[in-house]
């Protein structure tokens, strides 16, 4: 099962904070860290630029982590990466799934009405967020909190990937609530210390994950 695969910690190179250049040096000090699966998100760069960045991710991942591209289908399929991670406006599932049979899928969700949705149309995971106060997605609902975290991943049988405003101090309390992975971006990026941060994360939810 591909939702099996998503789980700890989800870590998201976002261009809003690292150079595109940077991406794949950035992928290889994540996977020092111990990073199992790495997103590359690039929203506002041109596409010939988010596939280079495609290329060196997907260099430093092979073999040692998942890699997932943001929104872009074609990137994904170009860079050989594992899977795709889609918007509520991005492509829709089903095409997507005709593109990448065997990948993994997710979808972005933010209430149970579009969880449910993702379910029926075959998403390996869904994120769900912004659980608290994030300064990376400039359009983000209002924080949804741990309460609703709960009672989305009470209802829902797809693994969660919460997202938006997660620290190394919020990972372990979000994933008792119910997240089969926290998603991390500025927390990690912005840090002094990424690769130091990203252990960190790591060390505070190993032993949640190694009694699920
Ligand atoms: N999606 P940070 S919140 C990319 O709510 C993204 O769906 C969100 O960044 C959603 O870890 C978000 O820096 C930004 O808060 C998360």
């Amino acid at each position: 099962m591909n939702g099996d695969k998503i789980k700890g910690l989800y870590c998201v190179i976002d261009s809003a904070w690292v150079e595109l250049s940077a991406a794949g040096k950035t992928a290889e000090k994540l996977i020092r860290a111990g990073a199992g699966i790495i997103q590359l998100r690039a929203k506002n760069e041109g596409s010939k630029a988010v596939l280079e960045a495609a290329f060196g991710v997907r260099a430093a991942t092979r073999g040692k982590a998942i890699f997932i591209v943001n929104d872009r289908v074609d990137i994904a399929l170009l860079s050989e990466a594992d899977g795709v991670h889609l918007g509520q406006d991005d492509i829709p599932l089903k095409d997507a799934r005709e593109l990448m049979p065997s990948a993994i899928i997710g979808l972005s969700t933010h209430n149970l009405e579009e969880a449910h949705e993702a379910r029926f149309l075959g998403a390996d995971y869904i994120s769900f967020g912004p659980i608290f106060q994030t300064k990376t997605k400039k359009d983000a609902d209002t924080p949804k909190g741990l309460e609703r975290l709960k009672a989305l991943a009470d209802e829902v049988s797809l693994p969660i990937v919460a997202i938006g405003g997660i620290t190394a101090d919020t990972a372990l309390p979000v994933l008792e609530a119910g997240a089969a992975s926290v998603a991390i971006i500025s927390d990690i990026l912005l840090a002094d210390d990424m690769q130091g941060r990203t252990e960190e994360i790591i060390s505070r939810i190993r032993p949640l994950l190694e009694k699920r």
